[in-house]
């Protein structure tokens, strides 16, 4: 009985330690090549972020930051809701179909999630997804190249 306390505090206890508030919202899904041709005028990509925790996070000033050296900040009053998702879009210049790492900045400038180099050259429906929603054990195996979920 002593073990089994002890074993279920440990449990308790490993349960509520939590992961740090930040640590919650990841670059969940990116669509480099949306299907059909794009212009450098007209929004052809977008960038989902996705909080897998428990409680909403206000992510106003927020930075995502291209290895292009692009940066887009998340504007004012922008809340993830818990176990919801953002999308942000972007136009062509922004986004190059390939190659592209995306790291996502919290005002304080403290990295927050990165990708792994993603490319997209198929002009279809497909885009780079975490698979389910969240997954993040910094690997590639985290990724997978799936229909289009913008927003879900
Ligand atoms: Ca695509
Ligand atoms: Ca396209
Ligand atoms: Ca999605």
């Amino acid at each position: 009985m002593k073990t089994l306390l002890k074993v279920l505090l440990a449990v308790f206890l490993v349960a509520s330690s939590g992961a740090p508030a930040l640590g919650s919202i990841v670059i969940n899904e990116v669509e480099l090549n949306s299907p059909g041709d794009e212009d450098f005028t007209r929004t052809y990509a977008w960038i989902e972020l996705y909080n897998s925790g428990s409680a909403s996070l206000d992510i106003s000033g927020w930075k995502i930051v291209s290895s292009e050296n692009a940066t887009a900040v998340i504007p004012d009053g922008t809340v993830i809701p818990a176990i919801g998702y953002y999308g942000l879009t972007k136009t062509l210049d922004w986004l190059p179909h390939e190659n592209v790492v995306l790291v996502l900045v919290s005002p304080n400038g403290t990295e927050v999630d990165r990708t792994p180099a993603l490319s997209d050259t198929e002009d279809n429906e497909l885009s780079w997804t975490r698979d389910p929603d969240g997954r993040d054990t910094d690997s590639i195996d985290d990724w997978k190249f799936l229909v289009s979920s913008n927003g879900f």
